[in-house]
């Protein structure tokens, strides 16, 4: 195969249209959202041939997630519309983030939702069959397993010929009735490792890189995400290095995270080093927290990966 393929939920996210508190908003910016989504339309934006499977509420949310993502040449041949689910749906709540920041708390409407019904179903779908034939590797996050139970047994499920990514991205409200056993499964088979110091330390108890050795057995490489001091390399039996990250003043960080995936993952379509596919991640990156929206709205261009 040649293409990524990503998997996962793509939600509708609402914005306060003014920088007011969400209890005095009336107007809102209708965007979208999901973090595979977010890493496949980034990736076609850096000139990935990318397909993006997930299913959708048979509704007018899910039709406009689903002609956004064709529009930008996401390959969404194997999208399934539900006529009995509806479309998730997060908002931003501006300034109203628990930690006492002034960053936006998210509000996930998305219990029930079409993609909650994902299960290995789907997954003997023939389009869906057809799509993952292609995949020169399947990128998935740690939210999916974390939908339902049957979103679980959908991972559980996945070819294990394809070569898979997977990025932790824990999301603590999914996992908080849920047994987490089904995160630690797609994790330990997977080929490739996102995830950051904080992620690790919180499902693996500790983030060092003996620690997280032991935890991914399989992983043959492992990208551990430090924040503004930027990322740690554990490749194979390589001592780890580090690729600092780029100071940027960070205005929303949502999304930072898929728009590293995407850079990394392009970096090694395109057949670069680890190195470098990590620094056009950092790029990636850097370019989406100075927007407030989820992704860059400028990538870099090719030929051009000086940091
Ligand atoms: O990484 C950004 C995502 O967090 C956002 O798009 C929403 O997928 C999402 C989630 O479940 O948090």
């Amino acid at each position: 195969g040649s293409k990524v393929v990503c998997v996962g939920e793509a939600m509708v996210v609402l914005t306060p249209a003014d920088d007011v508190p969400l209890a005095d908003a009336s107007t809102f910016i209708r965007t979208v959202g999901g973090a595979e989504l977010n890493v496949a339309l980034t990736l076609v934006g850096l000139g990935v041939p990318t397909a993006w499977l997930s299913r959708l509420g048979d509704d007018g949310f899910g039709h406009h997630i689903a002609a956004t993502a064709r529009a930008a040449g996401v390959d969404v041949s194997g999208l399934e519309f539900d006529p009995a689910r509806p479309t998730g749906l997060y908002v931003k709540s501006p300034g109203t983030a628990h930690d006492g920041s002034r960053r936006s708390a998210m509000l996930y409407y998305r219990r029930g939702s079409a993609a909650s019904a994902l299960s290995p179903g789907y997954l003997a779908r023939p389009d869906v069959a057809a799509v993952l034939a292609g995949a020169a590797l399947v990128h998935v996050s740690g939210i999916t397993p974390g939908l339902s139970d049957s979103a679980a047994a959908f991972c559980d499920a996945l070819p294990a010929t394809i070569r898979l990514c997977v990025d932790l991205n824990y999301r603590p409200a999914l996992w908080r009735d849920r047994d987490d056993a089904p995160l630690r499964r797609l994790l330990a088979r997977a080929d490739e490792v996102l995830l950051g110091a904080d992620e690790a330390a919180a499902v693996f108890g500790a983030a060092t890189p003996d620690a997280l050795r032991r935890a991914l057995p399989r992983a043959e490489r492992i990208l551990l995400k430090q924040e503004e001091r930027g990322v740690l390399v554990l490749d194979g039996d390589r001592p780890p290095w580090h690729v600092p990250a780029l100071e940027v003043d960070v205005v929303e960080p949502v999304g930072a995270g898929d728009a590293f995936a995407a850079g990394y993952l392009a970096g090694r379509w395109r057949d670069l080093d680890v190195e470098d596919a990590v620094r056009l991640g950092h790029r990636c990156a850097a370019a989406a927290l100075v927007v407030r929206e989820d992704r860059p709205l400028e990538l870099p261009a090719w030929g051009d990966l000086a940091v």
